[in-house]
């Protein structure tokens, strides 16, 4: 069986985070590892509390695990602290991780900021040039451009900025243009556009689903592209059948 990693936050309610990321690979036949970076409390109506987990910790369940399986893709989610980028970049290096995702969780649906200061920074330095595909939602690539996505044209001017950071493939996710839900792959030669219908409501944990979806496309050996048509779709149709588990936002049907 493929495998794959997910390098994550702990999401209890299991809409966002590594629990997230488990089910879609598991929904796409991929098995999975998850090693979590940081401790969340929250439920459907938002993040309360982050808790750290110790580096040398963190560290030690990455040697451990890597020391005896083996990978077939990875991906890395909310990390929330500078110092476990630097763990985690020398890791990648040190295991040869290939087929690295990096979704560069900066905040959560509700607007709780999920990075230290200065951290998107050091993910776009250390771990964007290790990576086969970075997945920024508007929001990131607004912090990481400063370009504030309205049209196709911005997009464009986006990936390519964001694409000179190293990663081979951009895709810039949850925007919208001209009434549909569109997310653009940039991989330096060309630019591809997949658009979806918008669909109502506040969903939790789409951004970690899509880029889980990615991971396992990779996983099981398809290309960047493949792997992009798959994954909006399997958002897509796990939006339209997104579940209401508690009070607040819903969660997808993974
Ligand atoms: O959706 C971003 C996200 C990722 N990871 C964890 C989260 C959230 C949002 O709340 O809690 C652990």
């Amino acid at each position: 069986m493929k495998t794959a990693l997910t390098i994550a936050g702990s999401d209890p309610t299991g809409g966002a985070g590594f629990q997230a990321d488990l089910r879609t690979f598991r929904a796409l036949d991929v098995y999975g590892f998850s090693i979590p970076t940081v401790l969340t409390a929250q439920n459907t109506k938002g993040v309360v509390e982050i808790k750290d987990l110790p580096a040398d910790f963190f560290s030690l369940q990455i040697d451990t695990l890597l020391k005896d399986t083996i990978l077939d893709a990875s991906k890395t989610g909310m990390i929330y602290h500078i110092d476990l980028i630097k763990v985690i970049a020398r890791k990648l290096s040190d295991y040869s991780l290939r087929n690295l995702v990096v979704d560069p969780v900066a905040a959560s649906s509700t607007g709780v900021v999920l990075t230290e200061e200065g951290m998107l920074e050091a993910l776009r330095n250390y771990i964007f040039p290790l990576a086969r595909v970075v997945t920024p939602n508007l929001y990131e690539t607004f912090a990481l451009t400063g370009i504030d996505i309205q049209n196709e044209s911005d997009y464009r001017k986006a990936a390519t900025e964001l694409k000179k950071s190293g990663p081979d493939t951009v895709i810039i996710t949850g925007g919208h243009a001209k009434g549909k839900a569109m997310d653009l792959l940039f991989d330096g030669d060309e630019f591809i556009t997949l658009e979806t219908e918008m669909l109502e409501g506040e969903y939790h944990g789409t951004g970690c689903v899509f880029s889980a979806a990615i991971t396992a496309g990779l996983a099981h050996g398809w290309t960047v592209k493949e792997s992009f048509v798959k994954a909006k779709d399997f958002v897509y149709n796990a939006m339209k059948s997104a579940h209401s588990v508690g009070k607040g936002m819903k969660v997808l049907h993974i």
